[in-house]
């Protein structure tokens, strides 16, 4: 291991080169008491510019004014060309130890804690887009590790559009607003898209993905992450393996309905920002599992038929067992925004010793673009030096100069070699990134490999492991999506891209457009991987969740207090929903209510309980219980609260809601178990509704 971190780089040091005389401190911090100019200037007054009279012109003279307007004027840096939208935590990685064996990777080693900045995206839309829109979610992990920064910048799914990077211009050019008239914002229901995938058949596996419940998370804490590519791992030995990485989230993998989704888009659409800040604030960290799948590196880079460059493929769990060996744990919300989740600077080449890249025709090209783009993005070549990127090991490197240069670098010989400076810095002779020597051959050409031209049998894998609900809503989205779509022949195209995916499939969204069904010849043979699926009937943690539970007056506050208690012991919230603000007491029992009626919105709960006592009705109430039962969501009430759910129109009979006499344990545990299974698919099926 390198010596932990030496600073040779002055930046961001607390005194100034020019003597300073006392230490400015936490450089988050605000130094000193008075409003001041960017020039340490104490200032009189900051709300009246100069003028020549209290009715006068403003005068050019007024540098306060000048340099306040000046400096707003250029708050904003370009945004993400993709992924512009995002949220983003700080937190912890801690290693099992389990996979030195195959790679040499320090913070891999057993029981190292390194620290982390992961920040969350959506693909498509602005930076001030809704957050539950039905988009990719990237998954961008920095570790600082003691050997350098390693970024792991993934998604949410484990397959891509394109095979080669050179498409992904193409791609993004298709998905994002029209250029026309610039709509619809962050939306793949439009024509330019389904165009672009219905011709681009590569991209079938992608789509179904993204069509699936995959494409509208509940909340970042409930998205699996996946690196994508193959990767190749080197241990201590020099032995290298193939390795597909999986981020699995403790929370389990949940989605919301599509109508919660458009629902949130404008009800708050800073759901999944909200919801990790509040959650984390609420002491419900983030957490989720590294697996890695590690496969042979064989001559052809291949396994069980499956190419492992082709980023359109994945390897199902059920052929490659997915070992767990690390845990991140995301625990702080970031202290400003802009200095932290808009200037992180990710790049798929911020590797260490011990993880190496393969030809992936996709991973190469990013090899080029992340680089290059925050050139721009961060205005010049020091954006390392921002204190978000800034590695927590030794940096030590000859780079000088450039714009926005924060670093006060010593020495004279900026160079290798040189007599100067002694030589320095040396070149390790241990503990440097060495790339594997590998054998690299082949004409010249602009070509794929023939494996990568199976467009269609993954799809139908993905399509045959889902269940019975994922599948209905897989048709909806399509049916939906299509349905923005002006031009038929692109509908009638994709109708013809899914007949090669399965013939349900295709009959289903061909009847919801009505339009003919087109012959395909759909893989046969195809293994279904159960693991894909995201339904379970397992009841899983509910650490970050929030349940509702209706009040008013005469409702029996104390038994309000006992759910609180049974909720919070679990890690979640509990808000009090009411008609009118302020507090609701009976006896000595006290609560303040969070939400009124006219404020909320069903999608803010995992569930809702109408405590005892609760009379009267509110058609705002009967929206909120009626869209939480047709979400599949639990309700319940104890006591005469299920008359409210009855005067409401909701079936207390129907599966997933749960009555109570009194406000007890026992029916606190079967309550809050029942949110732990999500959802409460039993109710949809049959209706058909979510
Ligand atoms: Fe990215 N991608 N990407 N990408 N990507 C960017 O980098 C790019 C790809 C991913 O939270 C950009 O700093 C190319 C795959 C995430 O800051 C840019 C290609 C995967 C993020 C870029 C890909 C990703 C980005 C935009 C095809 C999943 C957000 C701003 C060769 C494995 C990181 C930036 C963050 C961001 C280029 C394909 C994930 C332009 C050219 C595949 C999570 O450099």
């Amino acid at each position: 291991m390198p010596p932990k971190r030496q600073r040779d780089q002055a930046a961001p040091k607390p005194t100034t080169p020019t003597g300073k005389p006392e230490a400015a401190g936490d450089p988050r911090a605000r130094s000193g008491r008075y409003l001041t100019t960017s020039q340490g200037v104490r200032l009189s007054d900051t709300d009246h510019s100069l003028k020549a009279g209290p009715r006068g012109p403003t005068l050019l003279e007024d540098f306060h004014l000048r340099e306040k307007i000046t400096h707003f004027d250029h708050e904003r840096i370009p945004e993400r060309v993709v992924h512009a939208r995002g949220a983003a935590a700080h937190g912890t990685f801690r290693a099992y130890g389990n996979a030195e064996s195959v790679t040499k990777a320090g913070f891999l080693a057993k029981g190292r804690e390194t620290p982390v900045f992961t920040r969350f995206s959506t693909v498509l839309g602005s930076r001030g887009s809704a957050d539950t829109v039905r988009d990719v979610r990237g998954f961008a992990v920095k570790f600082y590790t003691e050997e350098g920064n390693f970024d792991l910048v993934g998604n949410n799914m484990p397959v891509f559009f394109i095979q080669d990077g050179i498409k992904f211009p193409d791609v993004i050019h298709a998905g994002k607003p029209q250029p026309d008239r610039e709509i619809p914002q962050a939306q793949s229901a439009h024509d330019t898209f389904w165009d672009f995938v219905s011709l681009h058949t590569e991209a079938t596996h992608h789509v179904i993905w993204a069509m699936s419940d995959r494409g509208i998370p509940r909340s970042y804490r409930t998205m699996e992450g996946f690196g994508v590519h193959t990767f190749r791992l080197v241990n201590a030995a020099g032995e290298t393996s193939l390795v597909k990485f999986h981020w699995k989230p403790v929370a389990g993998v949940h989605s919301l309905v599509w109508e919660e989704a458009q629902i949130a888009a404008g009800a708050d659409p800073d759901f999944h920002r909200r919801d990790m800040a509040d959650g984390i604030e609420a002491g419900a960290p983030l957490e989720f599992e590294l697996g890695l799948q590690v496969l042979p590196d064989s001559e052809d880079e291949t396994f069980e038929g499956i190419d492992l460059l082709d980023p359109t493929k994945l390897v199902p769990e059920e052929l490659a067992e997915v070992v767990l060996v690390g845990k991140l744990t995301l625990d702080r919300n970031p202290t400003n925004y802009f200095a932290e989740t808009e200037q992180v600077a990710f790049h798929t080449g911020h590797l260490v010793p011990g993880i190496e890249i393969t030809n992936d025709p996709l991973m190469q090209a990013r090899m080029f673009s992340y680089l290059d783009t925050q050139l721009t993005r961060l205005g010049g070549p020091n954006f390392a030096q921002l204190p978000i990127n800034c590695p927590h090991a030794a940096v030590n490197d000859n780079l000088r100069d450039g714009m926005h240069q924060t670093a006060i670098h010593q020495g004279t010989a900026a160079y290798k070699p040189n007599s100067v400076d002694g030589d320095q810095p040396e070149i390790a002779t241990e503990g440097a990134y060495v790339h594997v020597p590998r054998e690299v051959s082949g004409p010249k050409v602009r070509a794929n490999p023939v494996s990568f031209d199976d467009h269609y049998s993954q799809a139908t894998l993905f399509w045959r492991s889902m269940s019975q609900v994922e599948q209905a809503h897989i048709v909806e989205a399509y049916t939906f999506e299509l349905s923005k779509v002006y031009e038929k022949p692109i509908r009638e195209r994709v109708l013809g891209v899914l007949a090669n995916v399965d013939a349900e499939l295709c009959a289903r969204v061909a009847a919801g457009l009505g339009l003919p069904v087109p012959d395909g010849d759909p893989a046969r043979g195809v293994v279904p991987s159960p693991a894909l699926s995201q339904v379970s009937t397992e009841s899983g943690p509910i650490a970050g969740r929030v349940v509702g539970v209706v009040a008013g007056p005469g409702a029996d506050v104390a038994g309000i207090g006992k759910l609180r208690k049974a909720v919070e012991a679990r890690g979640a919230v509990l808000h009090v929903i009411a008609q009118i603000g302020g507090e609701v007491a009976k006896g000595r029992a006290k609560e303040v209510v969070e939400r009124t009626f006219l404020a909320t919105r069903s999608i803010e709960y995992d569930a809702v309980v109408v405590a005892a006592g609760v009379t009267g009705s509110d058609p705002r109430l009967t929206v909120l219980l009626q869209e939480v039962f047709r979400h599949c969501k639990v309700l319940g009430a104890w006591g005469d609260g299920a008359a409210v759910l009855e005067a409401a129109g909701i079936d207390t009979g129907a599966p997933g809601v749960v009555l109570g006499d009194t406000a007890v344990k026992p029916y606190f545990t079967e309550l809050l178990t029942a949110v732990g299974k999500h959802r409460v698919w039993d109710r949809a099926v049959p209706a058909g509704i979510a």
